[in-house]
């Protein structure tokens, strides 16, 4: 009899522990560059509550908020991706673009006219060419999130054609292209970690910046910095749920396919919080701004066009880079409707 139950640890429970519980980490590294109260933030916990649950804990993710694991300096943030620093990000695209050239895509000025051409982009033929290319660099994308359209404050004056932004001091994160964006508009760009550039409103070491009303603009409270606001949809910002290869590849078939759901469900509901109020008849996003004091100038399409037209040499030095194909698949998909 003792020899049976022996045996049957041998056949049964020695293989049961070797396969079933892989090398697995006590606890994996997620890393995002913004407070967990911001819905980006809550995107993150979502998903690491989801994937604890469905995993009965096997896959144990810890948030790390405000690009604590890249001190601060959130261009880093691929690099300790890859390099197994971080083994998960819910990450933004802008934060990534300095070292993924072809990300740079989504930074094109005035390129993605509304939504439906983002979603289009992301979730078709370009989108998985992206993924592909990433996948190739040490990364895996599982799910598109998003930051949502950038939008420009400040402190001085309302914008509504270039001469306005003449001079202004604005703050943009340290990725080259928003420095040759902001110069061609006529503005004085400054590069700066996001971690470091509420202290600079404050004080007024800036006199604008750009970000996106719902994801950003409403939760750090922007009225306390700037009165202007200039709705322009200048450029459009996916987030991307993002795992390490190595990382990948050590989960089981099962637990990967129970990341991965976790992972587009969790990023879309983010996504689905960040465009609330934003989108005509329900602007409610707006009101928020305006009953805290801001002025809320929405740009035409007139408007927009004379900001457009002085971003022609961004086009010309950036497209390049990202690759000429890639770009005329974009403008494919965002044309057809
Ligand atoms: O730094 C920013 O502006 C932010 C928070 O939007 C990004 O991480 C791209």
């Amino acid at each position: 009899m003792r020899r049976v139950i022996s045996l049957a640890c041998v056949f049964l429970l020695v293989p049961a522990l070797v396969f079933a519980a892989p090398h697995y980490k006590k606890e994996y590294k997620l890393s995002t560059v913004v407070g967990p109260k911001l819905p980006w933030g809550e995107g993150a916990t979502l998903f690491a509550r989801m994937v604890k649950e469905r995993t009965r804990g096997r896959i144990n993710i810890k948030v790390y908020t405000a690009a604590s694991l890249m001190a601060g300096k959130q261009t880093n943030e691929f690099l300790i991706l890859k390099q197994g620093v971080a083994d998960f990000a819910f990450a933004s695209s802008i934060n990534w673009s300095s070292t993924l050239k072809e990300l740079n895509l989504f930074n094109l000025p005035f390129l993605f006219p509304d939504y439906s051409a983002i979603d289009r982009v992301t979730e078709g033929y370009v989108g998985e060419r992206i993924k592909a290319d990433i996948k190739k660099k040490g990364v895996t994308i599982l799910g598109w999130g998003e930051n949502g359209f950038r939008e420009i404050t400040n402190s001085k004056r309302p914008i509504t054609k270039p001469e306005d932004l003449k001079g202004l001091k604005i703050r943009v994160v340290g990725t080259p292209i928003f420095i040759d964006i902001m110069k061609s508009f006529g503005a004085n760009p400054v590069n700066m970690n996001w971690g470091e550039a509420k202290v600079a409103f404050q004080q007024g070491v800036v006199d604008g910046q750009e970000n996106p009303v719902v994801s950003i603009l409403i939760p750090v409270k922007i009225w306390e910095f700037h009165k202007y606001i200039t709705v322009w949809h200048y450029v459009i910002d996916p987030l991307m749920m993002s795992v390490n290869n190595k990382v990948w590849e050590s989960f089981t078939p099962e637990d990967r396919e129970i990341v991965r759901q976790a992972a587009i469900e969790a990023a879309h509901w983010q996504k689905m919080q960040v465009r609330k109020g934003l989108v005509a008849p329900d602007l409610h996003a707006y009101d928020v701004l305006k009953e805290h004091g801001m002025e809320v100038t929405i740009l035409t399409p007139a408007q927009i066009k004379a900001f457009k037209n002085l971003t022609k040499p961004v086009y010309d030095k950036w497209v390049p880079k990202i690759g000429e194909d890639l770009y005329k698949e974009t403008l494919k998909a965002i044309e057809y409707h």
